[in-house]
């Protein structure tokens, strides 16, 4: 997987992601970051990237210009028009479906705004994905392409180190995770549960799947009742 990132705060990202699980993917050539400075693309002597507002109003706009052309440099190194995500609040909310959409890609372009956003214009031009990670307002779009990175990243084969933790994990099947324990078995008075340290496998499994049920619609009531959704239309084993 290789990602470029367009951003005004490039060590920023290069701090983010010079570390944990993804640094190591960087480090062992299973994820490939570029990290380029909007800046580096203006073509006035004062580096100027952004500009106040036609029609007027609060803030300044990110001017097309050095946006277009760090996109055009990505093009011609690439030799092709990658797909460009610009993460935005006004963007469609990212899940675990679209990490894994995203995943099949060769190459993904992350573009982060700032001040009021970036020239209409430029936009139109070259973003395929207008991406938000939820509903409130951050400063910058560094952040999320970071949490979008993220989540791709450990979906590429070889990233995580255990195969099966992507698989069992919560949403994958459309369930929280069951909680987990590890020594000492007591804790400020507070014991391991028994069947833990039973041995007996299938009795774990069930236990495990009904504290996913329990803990999901107890905790988010709304993915509880999707899931269930998706289960009774195989009741039985039989699709209904
Ligand atoms: Cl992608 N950008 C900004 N600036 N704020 C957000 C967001 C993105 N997603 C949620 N809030």
């Amino acid at each position: 997987m290789k990602y470029y990132v367009m951003t005004l705060f490039p060590d920023m990202i290069y701090q983010g992601m010079n570390t944990s699980i993804l640094g190591r993917a960087i480090q062992k050539g299973l994820v490939e970051l570029k990290i380029l400075d909007i800046r580096d693309y203006t073509r006035n002597k004062h580096r100027k990237v952004d500009d106040y507002p036609y029609g007027g109003g609060a803030g300044m706009v990110m001017a097309a210009e050095p946006v277009y052309r760090c996109y055009e440099a990505i093009c011609e190194e690439e030799g092709e028009r990658p797909r460009v995500i610009y993460l935005t609040p006004q963007g469609g909310v990212f899940s675990q479906r679209m990490a894994e959409e995203l995943v099949r890609e060769e190459t993904l372009v992350f573009l982060c705004g700032h001040y009021e956003g970036i020239d209409e214009r430029v936009l139109e031009e070259i973003v395929t994905d207008y991406v938000s990670i939820g509903d409130y307002v951050l400063t910058g779009g560094e952040l999320p392409a970071m949490v979008l990175m993220d989540a791709i990243g450990r979906l590429v084969p070889g990233v995580l180190n255990n195969d099966e933790s992507a698989e069992t994990e919560s949403f994958s099947d459309g369930l929280l995770e069951y909680p987990q324990y590890t020594r000492p078995p007591e804790f400020r008075g507070k014991a391991v549960p028994e069947v833990l340290l039973s041995g007996h496998h299938e009795n774990i499994r069930k236990w495990r799947q009904e504290q996913s049920e329990n803990r999901t619609k107890q905790r988010r009531p709304d993915l509880y009742e999707k899931w269930r959704a998706g289960v009774s239309c195989f009741l039985d084993g039989k699709k209904v």
